[in-house]
């Protein structure tokens, strides 16, 4: 009898311990089903709790998220060919590129200068003090994009104590009824910290000149308390809305940062390429960014914002070209970017994007000491394209990349660091 009540006992707590071992199992392991799906729901779904960052990917993004973002793309880097490289020649901030007859055209800022640049105490007359001073606007054309021909200056300095006589640099390109205009940055005097400088103008019946420069500002910085009151750089006209939007980025210049807004662009409307350009109250347009670069998107306005303030190396779109908000972040976006850009000026209203276009490197990652070249930039923020392996994150960076000058630790802050180690690093706690 007592055998017979011990199997039993025994029975039932084998029994109890199996069932709690699966109960757990159950409890534990989520059922199938229950846990988010590997494959991506295309709606957000309603029938589950989602973290913050899980309504994000459908409120913010999409579920293929980059791959699956008409605003996404990685950017690939080719050196050009044509441009000869000698000290003290520099070519940087290209125009957009465009196409007529087949040709494309391109041009830039072109300083070729007897020293480097060497700051405003030390330039002279020969002597540049940043390097876009004692600049002028090149010009060079291509059959394919990636071989190039310099043509030599399209806009050249007028004689010393005329308005531009210092530098003329940071082109861009409009084709408004027919005609050519460059609008670009105008120098009277030595440039200093500051930067500060009007927009002008120049005209041509063709795109191989020759130029009329306007010999006025066709935009000017702002009251003394704007935030555009000292620059106004990176003029980039498009045609949009039957008028002539110029997008710009704008600063306080030497009053910069601090309590200060650094820089963020802005926008000025024309009716015609002389002006006058009126600025949007709504300035600044973009809260980021430095050199611009924008393209007509299906009925609105995208951006390329790089370098600079809480929305820096962003994709933005705005459907009234005003109004923008980010898109997708990037990875190492082209610097100085002048798209190539078919439609920018044809305001169809049926932006169809860009693939391609040139940008500026400085090779010793620096932005105004040393001379800079052109490179060409590749990706995939069009609608007749479909490129995938612009579409690819995760991008990684070699070696060389970590311990470059501007990214590798400056050997003052690591005495610091060293010296403020016990304040700062406190044992692990047990
Ligand atoms: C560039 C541009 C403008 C600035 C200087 C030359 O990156 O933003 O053109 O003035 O730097």
């Amino acid at each position: 009898m007592r055998i017979k009540t011990l199997l039993v006992i025994l029975g039932l707590a084998g029994f109890v311990f199996l069932t709690s071992l699966y109960l757990y199992a159950v409890i534990k392991k989520p059922q199938a089903g229950k846990a988010f799906p590997a494959r991506l729901p295309l709606e957000k779904p309603t029938d589950r709790k989602l973290s913050a960052a899980m309504e994000r990917l459908y409120d913010a993004w999409n579920p293929h998220e980059d791959r699956g973002n008409e605003f996404f793309s990685n950017f690939k880097y080719s050196r050009l060919e044509g441009f000869s490289r000698r000290p003290n020649v520099s070519r940087r901030d290209p125009t957009k590129v465009i196409r007529i007859n087949g040709t494309y055209y391109v041009w830039y800022t072109c300083r070729r200068t007897a020293a480097p640049p060497s700051g405003p105490k030390k330039a002279t007359d020969v002597i540049p003090s940043r390097d876009w001073d004692l600049a002028d606007i090149w010009y060079a054309t291509s059959k394919d994009g990636f071989h190039w021909k310099e043509k030599g200056p399209a806009v050249t300095r007028p004689p010393k104590g005329k308005f531009g006589w210092r530098s003329n640099c940071t082109p861009d390109i409009l084709i408004w009824k027919g005609k050519y205009y460059l609008y670009y940055q105008a120098y009277s005097a030595i440039i200093e910290g500051g930067d500060s400088c009007p927009v002008t103008m120049a005209q041509a019946e063709s795109p191989d000149g020759p130029w009329y420069a306007l010999g006025r500002p066709v935009l000017e910085s702002g009251a003394p308390e704007d935030w555009d009151c000292a620059c106004v750089h990176d003029p980039f006209p498009l045609v949009y809305k039957g008028k002539i939007y110029l997008y710009y980025k704008g600063s306080p210049g030497k009053k910069r940062g601090g309590d200060n807004i650094i820089r963020a662009q802005g926008l000025a409307i024309a009716e015609h390429p002389a002006g006058p350009f009126i600025k949007s109250p709504l300035n600044p347009v973009l809260n980021s960014g430095h050199e611009t670069c924008l393209w007509p998107y299906k009925s609105g306005i995208a951006a390329i914002v790089s370098l600079d303030g809480p929305e820096k190396n962003t994709v933005q779109y705005a459907h009234d070209g005003m109004n923008f908000s980010m898109k997708s972040l990037l990875q190492v976006p082209p610097i100085a970017p002048g798209p190539f850009v078919p439609d920018a000026f044809t305001d169809s209203g049926d932006g169809r994007g860009i693939t391609w276009g040139l940008c500026h490197i400085n090779p010793d990652g620096g932005g105004s000491m040393n001379e800079s070249i052109l490179a060409r930039f590749d990706c995939d923020l069009s609608r007749d394209v479909d490129r995938s392996i612009f579409k690819r994150n995760n991008l990684r960076f070699d070696e060389h990349t970590y311990f470059q000058r501007v990214l590798v630790l400056p050997e003052y802050m690591r005495k610091r660091i060293l010296k403020e180690r016990d304040l700062v690093d406190k044992d692990t706690k047990k």
